[in-house]
C-alpha cells in the first residue's frame, strides 16, 4: 500500500517525533493534539518537550509544509494514535480515556481502505476489544473495510530520533493484510527489521519487555536488602555473579521510575490478577525501595527529626531531566515525613517546581549546613564531585549513596562516613 497523507493523534514524546519523522520522509502529515496551547507553541516555532534534535526536526517539517498541526483530525490515508495511557493511582487500572477519545475523534473521518495504528502502550486485547468497536461506529468493518494495527514504540528518551528509525519494529495486524499495511507505512523510515504479527501479540510484546525489566530490577533491589543483612557488598557480589555467562543482574537503586517500566506491568496485573502474583510482587518490591532507602538514612543518622539533608538528584534516572514517577522524589517525601528538612538539587531541571519539595537552583545551596548528603541519581556530574568542596559546605560528615556512584575511599579520606545501598554497615 502507498500512503500519502497521515494524521497523528497525540503530540507528546512519541507522537511528535513520529509525526515529524514521517513528514521528513515524504508524507503529508497533520499532527493533532487536544491541547490548544501545545498547538500554539508548535505553530510559533516552540517546543513543549525536551528531546535532543527534536526542535530542529519539527521546525524543518513545519517550514517545508509537510507537517501541519491542528486540534482536529482530517481525512487521511492513515491515522496513528499516540496518546498517553497512565494508570489510576488508587487501583492501578489503566486509564484509557485518551485512547477512547482519540478513536472517537477519528471515526467521523474514517474511509474505506484507511489504516489505523494504535501505538499507545495498552492492556492486552485493547486493539480488538476497545478500539475496533469504536471505529466500527463509522459503519465500516475493521479488517474488512479498513486496516487496524497495534505497533508499540520502543524508543529510549534522549535517543528517540535515532531509535525511532534504527530499532526493530513490531507491527501487529488484526488480519495479515492489516499487518502488511502497517509494514508498508513504517517502511517509509524504519531501517530496523519490521516484523509482522497479530495485534494482541504486539500488545503483549511491549508489556513483556517492560515487565521483564521491572522484575529483574526488583530482584536486584531484593539482593541489595539481603546483602545489607548478611554483611556483603551487593555491588561486588553482582559483578561476580555476572561473570557467569548466562547471568545478567541489573542494578539496585532507590526504586523504579519513569512513565513506562513502573506503569506497564500493572496492565498485566489489571487484566489478569489471578495469573500475575509474581509481577505484582515485583512491582511492590520496587515501589517499596524508597522506604528501604529512608531506613538506611535513619540507621546512619538516628532520628531524622530536625536533620538537614541535601538530596542530590530528582530525575527518574541518570542524565535526563524527566521527574515523572521518580523514586528520588518519593525518597524526599518520605525523609520529610520522618521529620527531616530536605533541600533537593536536580542539575537537569534546576528550577523545577514540585509539590512539597524544596528544590534549590545549585549544589552549594543544597549542601549548605547539611547534616547529610544523599545521592539519589547517578548523574555524571554527581559522580565526579570534588569531595573536598562538598565537605567545605556541609556541617555533618555523613553521605548516603543509593546508586553506587561514589568512591568509598575518597569520601572516607575526606572524613566522611559513607553509607552505601546494599553494603552492610
Ligand atoms: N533502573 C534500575 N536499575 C537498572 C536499570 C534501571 O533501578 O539496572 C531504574 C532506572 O533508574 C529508572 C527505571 O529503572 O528509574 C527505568 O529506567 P530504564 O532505563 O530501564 O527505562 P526507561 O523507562 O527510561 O525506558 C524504557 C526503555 N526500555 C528498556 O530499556 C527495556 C525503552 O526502550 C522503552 O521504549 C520505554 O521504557 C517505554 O516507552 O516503554
Amino acid at each position: 500500500m502507498k500512503f500519502q497523507k497521515l494524521c497523528v493523534l497525540g503530540l507528546g514524546y512519541i507522537g511528535l517525533p513520529t509525526a515529524s519523522t514521517f513528514a521528513t520522509h515524504g508524507l503529508d502529515v497533520v499532527g493533532v493534539d487536544v491541547n490548544q496551547k501545545i498547538i500554539e507553541t508548535l505553530q510559533s516555532g516552540g517546543l513543549h518537550i525536551h528531546e535532543p534534535g527534536l526542535g530542529d526536526l519539527v521546525r524543518d517539517a513545519i517550514q517545508s509544509g509537510s507537517l501541519r498541526v491542528a486540534t482536529q483530525p482530517e481525512l487521511a490515508d492513515a491515522f496513528i494514535i499516540a496518546v498517553p495511557t497512565p494508570f489510576y493511582a488508587d487501583d492501578k487500572r489503566a486509564d484509557m480515556r485518551a485512547v477512547i477519545s482519540a478513536a472517537e475523534a477519528i471515526t467521523p473521518y474514517l474511509q474505506k481502505g484507511n489504516l489505523v495504528v494504535l501505538e499507545s502502550t495498552s492492556p492486552p486485547r485493547t486493539t480488538v476489544d476497545l478500539v475496533a468497536p469504536i471505529l466500527e461506529k463509522s459503519g465500516l468493518k475493521a479488517g474488512v473495510d479498513f486496516h487496524l494495527v497495534y505497533s508499540p514504540e520502543r524508543v529510549l528518551p534522549g535517543q528517540i530520533l535515532r531509535e525511532l528509525i534504527e530499532n526493530a519494529r513490531v507491527v501487529g495486524g488484526i488480519t495479515p493484510a492489516c499487518a502488511q499495511a502497517g509494514y508498508d507505512l513504517y517502511s517509509a523510515f524504519v531501517q530496523g527489521e519490521i516484523i509482522k504479527t497479530n495485534a494482541t501479540t504486539a500488545e503483549m510484546v511491549k508489556l513483556m519487555e517492560n515487565t521483564y525489566r521491572d522484575v529483574n530490577i526488583a530482584i536486584a533491589n531484593e539482593f541489595s536488602r539481603l546483602a545489607d543483612r548478611f554483611g556483603v557488598d551487593v555491588w561486588e557480589a553482582i559483578s561476580l555473579a555476572n561473570l557467569h555467562p548466562r547471568v545478567e543482574i541489573l542494578r539496585p537503586g532507590p526504586g523504579v521510575g519513569g512513565h513506562c517500566i513502573s506503569v506497564d506491568p500493572w496492565f498485566f496485573v489489571e487484566a489478569a490478577p489471578d495469573l500475575t502474583p509474581f509481577i505484582r510482587t515485583a512491582r511492590e518490591v520496587n515501589d517499596s525501595q524508597p522506604e528501604f532507602v529512608v531506613g538506611l538514612v535513619e540507621r546512619s543518622l538516628g532520628s531524622l527529626a530536625g536533620k538537614k539533608i541535601a538530596a542530590l538528584g530528582l530525575a527518574y534516572k541518570p542524565d535526563v531531566d524527566d521527574l515523572r514517577e521518580s523514586p528520588a522524589v518519593e525518597v524526599v517525601h518520605l525523609l520529610q515525613k520522618a521529620g527531616a528538612s530536605v533541600k533537593a538539587f536536580e542539575p537537569f531541571a534546576p528550577n523545577a517546581i514540585l509539590d512539597g519539595v524544596n528544590t534549590v537552583p545549585n549544589l552549594e545551596d543544597a549542601l549548605s549546613e547539611a547534616d547529610a548528603a544523599i545521592l539519589l541519581v547517578a548523574h555524571s556530574e554527581f559522580k565526579t564531585l570534588e569531595v573536598e568542596n562538598v565537605a567545605a559546605s556541609m556541617l555533618g560528615r555523613v553521605a548516603v549513596d543509593t546508586v553506587n556512584g561514589w568512591d568509598a575511599v575518597a569520601w572516607q579520606d575526606a572524613g566522611f562516613r559513607l553509607i552505601r545501598l546494599g553494603v552492610s554497615f
